[in-house]
């Protein structure tokens, strides 16, 4: 869970995992894990969310923190511009210091306030989102709104992802048989079915 102070990190977990929601929140010190079960299609799936603090005397200790990130919450308040304009920072840090790129989703939290009070459109969340290539939701830890559908969703990304990385190691395996394949077998039949397979 990344972002500028104040946007909303902790109250989005709270509200995911006490159905609670408060104006008198206190600021993270440090880190905080919450620890979540979520079914999805008759799965279950044990998840465990690292609360960070926003604050930049914290910037240090993200470094080390996001390395083995697989599944990136990054949060902005959509009444907040330079919570906004951080973002870039953010991802070049996950650029920078994830092992392997972890997958992404963007929140514009607070998405209940006035009109008067946004100054991110929700078409500035999208093009970001797509500009950068990551997944994009806006949510209101305070009206609950998309909050369930936010943790779902990146559980799911990731869960595809482990598919695909399992998928592309299976054709690499394959591959190999394949190649051994072409030294007795018919050679353009073991061709085309890895050209075919690598197209997939
Ligand atoms: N209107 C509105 N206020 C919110 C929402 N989410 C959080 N807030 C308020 O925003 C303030 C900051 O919330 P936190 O959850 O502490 O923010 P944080 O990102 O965890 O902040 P740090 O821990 O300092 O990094 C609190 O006053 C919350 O009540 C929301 O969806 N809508
Ligand atoms: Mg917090």
């Amino acid at each position: 869970m990344l972002g500028r102070a104040c946007v909303g990190k902790t109250s989005i977990l709270y509200r995911f995992s006490h159905n609670t929601f408060s104006t008198s929140i206190l600021s993270t010190n440090g880190m905080e894990y919450f620890n979540f079960n979520l079914e999805i299609d008759q799965n279950k799936y044990f998840i465990r969310v690292l609360d960070t603090a926003g604050q930049d005397s914290y910037t240090n200790i993200l470094n080390w923190y996001v390395r083995d990130a697989n599944g990136v919450f990054l949060v902005y308040d959509i009444s907040d511009k330079k919570s906004f304009r951080i973002l870039d920072k953010y991802i070049a840090l996950l650029e920078e210091k994830c092992i392997d790129k972890p997958v992404v989703l963007l929140i514009g939290n607070k998405c209940d306030l006035d009109k008067k009070d946004r100054v991110i459109t929700l078409e500035m969340g999208t093009d970001y989102a797509k500009k950068k290539k990551v997944n994009f939701i806006e949510t209101s830890a305070k009206k609950s709104e998309n909050i369930e559908k936010a943790f779902r969703f990146i559980v799911e990304l990731m869960v595809e992802k482990q598919k695909h990385h399992n998928i592309i190691e299976d054709v690499k395996s394959n591959k190999k048989a394949v190649s051994l394949n072409t030294i007795t077998n018919n050679q353009n039949n073991n061709d085309n079915k890895e050209k075919k397979k690598s197209c997939c």
